[in-house]
Parts: C-alpha cells; structure tokens; sequence
C-alpha cells in the first residue's frame, strides 16, 4: 500500500527532528556540555526514517554506537534521550550509558551498544526468541559498513538465515569505518552481495531516499514476519560529519578524507533536502509548510534541551546501582 500523504509528512518531521537534534547536539559537544563523545549521523537520516517507518509498534530494534536517528525515528522520547547523552539522572539510564547506550522498552527499543558488528547477533538472538514464543514480531537490527566486516556479520547472517529468524539486517554503508574508507576494506563493495551467500535476499537501496528505502526494509518485514526469514537490507549513504564529535573538533581529525568529498554530497546527496522536494513535486509540500515543520522540530529540540540541561547530574551514591542483579532471576 502506497504511504498516504499524513505518513509521509511524518516521516519529514521525524527526519528534520534527528537533525535538529544531532546539529544541536554537536553545539552542545563544542560546549563541553556532552561527558565522553557522541556520533552523529547528519545525512544519514533517510536510513533511519526508511527502515523504522516499515515496523509495526511491536517489532524491536538493535542499535549501535550511532544510534540516535534510529531511535528518534523509532519514537523514542526526545526529552529523555537527550538528557542521557548528556549525562543526566533523567537520561534512559539515569545518565550512565551516554551517547552509546540508548534503550526505550516502551518503544521497542532494546539497546544500543559501542562494540562494533555486535549488535548483528543480539538482533538475531532476539529474533530466536520472537520465534520460540510465535508472537509475530520482527527484530530490525542496524549496523555499519566497517561492522560488515567483522566475523559477526557472517555467524549472526548465517545462523539467522539457518535458523530462519524473522530479522532484517540493515546496513547503512557510509563508505566509512571510522577513518576507514570502504574501498580500502572491501575488495568487493556491493555488501548487499553477501546475502546470496548466506541464503537470503539482499537488496542495495539509494540510502539518501527514504522512500527506497522504506520500500525495502518493508518488503522484509513482512516476508520475516510470514516466517520466511531474515533479509539484508544495504542502504548506500555518506555521513556529513566526522566520526564521532570530538574527532570534528580536533585539527586534522577529518583529514582521511579526500577535498571536497563532504562539500559534494552534502551539495547534492542530503536526504532531507531530496525528499522535501519530492514532497514539493508530489504536492504534499510547499515552502511555507516546510518552514513550518522546520520551526516546529527545531522547538521540540528546544523543549529537550530544555528538560535536558535543567536536569539534575545523577547522585554520586547511584554510581554502584544496577550494576550487578538486584535478585536471583527465579
Ligand atoms: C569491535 C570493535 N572494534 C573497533 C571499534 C572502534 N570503532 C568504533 S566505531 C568504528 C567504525 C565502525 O564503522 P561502521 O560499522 O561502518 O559504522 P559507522 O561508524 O560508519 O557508523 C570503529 C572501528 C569498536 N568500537 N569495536
Ligand atoms: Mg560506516
């Protein structure tokens, strides 16, 4: 079924929500205000949006150290994310986890993690699990180019597809493992090749329209939810920012990078300016509405900084809580 105008002008908001709230993040970084470093993933939006649009509000997501568009599409509240990027007791984990460990139980959201490629097999393990119970769900799990390379990628895609699971595998190949460039990692860098290996389909998709992409993570989920199992989904995109936040703040910290190359995509290839003028030409969009959306996720990121900085640091007693089992699980 085609996405109705409502769910597409959705989609834009929650896209430009994750941008206001990564560039606002980023500022923040320059402050001093974020304890540790954050990754961003400004033009990489499209991805995030695309493959959370195509799950039911049952289905659960697995994360990674740049997890903050996946869980703002996933309807992750903005308040409580932010505060736990920075360091706050009102944070998911009362200001503990940072930037890299994210969760919300309420929206499906079943963590985020820092080891690279892990996330791969958690998604599959929880998968296993939606199998063994018969409830019918899905378990998207996200992950990078750089992590495709990792001996996860093949145990976690092998077994899932043995197993048949009803995962869907997403990976956002930026080009980039951290300073990493993906033609000096990968002889072959069609990633979306490997699926065929492992015996499921792989589909590479234009990772910077939403609507590609929402087209594929969609056509996955619903054949791992007929217990046909899992897929990989590549979305081919490019992040606009450097690794990581403290790395853009460091000189030379984006050198790996050749002249231009960031300057180009953002030029021609941001996801957000792409899809605002396909709502433009399909009559959804004009530039007053868009104004307006714009001023309206700028203000939810306001509302969150807001909640966020005015927030309390976590007491220094609650350093040692929830570190081991409070009880024996019975
Ligand atoms: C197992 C492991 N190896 C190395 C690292 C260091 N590291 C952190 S992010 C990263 C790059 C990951 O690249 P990719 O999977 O493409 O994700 P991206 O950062 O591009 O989103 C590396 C090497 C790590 N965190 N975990
Ligand atoms: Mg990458």
């Amino acid at each position: 079924m085609p996405l109705t105008k409502e769910a597409l002008l959705d989609m834009y908001r929650r896209m430009l929500t994750i941008r206001h709230f990564e560039e606002g993040l980023t500022e923040f970084s320059r402050q001093g205000l974020v304890p540790g470093t954050g990754h961003v993933s400004i033009g990489e939006e499209a991805v995030a949006v695309g493959s959370c649009s195509a799950l039911g509000d049952k289905d659960y997501i697995i994360s990674t150290h740049r997890a903050h568009g996946h869980l703002l599409a996933r309807g992750a509240d903005i308040n409580v994310i932010l505060a736990e990027v920075l360091g706050k007791a009102t944070g998911c984990t009362g200001g503990k986890g940072g930037s890299m460990h994210l969760s919300d139980f309420s929206r499906q959201i079943l963590g985020t993690n820092g080891i690279v490629g892990a996330g791969i097999n958690i998604a599959g393990g929880v998968a296993l699990a939606i199998k063994m119970r018969k409830t019918g769900q899905v378990c998207l799990g996200f992950f990078g180019d750089g992590a495709a390379n990792r001996g996860t990628f093949h145990e976690g895609l092998n077994l899932a597809a043995l197993w048949k699971v009803p995962t869907v595998f997403v990976c956002t190949n930026n080009q980039y493992g951290l300073s990493m460039p993906q033609c000096k990692a990968c002889a072959n860098l069609d990633i979306s090749a490997r699926a065929n290996s492992y015996g499921m389909p792989g589909y590479r998709v234009d990772g910077t329209d939403v609507m590609a992409v929402y087209e594929a993570v969609k056509s996955a989920v619903d054949r791992a939810r007929k217990g046909e199992g899992p897929s990989l989904i590549e979305a081919v995109s490019y992040r606009l920012r450097g690794h990581s936040m403290r790395m853009d703040q460091v000189p030379g910290g984006s050198d790996y990078r050749p002249k231009g190359e960031v300057e180009d995509w953002a030029a021609e290839k941001d996801p957000i300016r792409i899809f605002r003028q396909k709502l433009t030409e399909l009559g959804y969009l004009n530039d007053e509405a868009a104004e307006q959306i714009n001023a309206e996720c700028k203000k939810i990121f306001d509302a969150a900084a807001d909640f966020a900085l005015n927030s309390p640091e976590p007491e220094p007693e609650t350093a040692f809580t929830w570190i081991y089992a409070q009880e024996r699980v019975k």
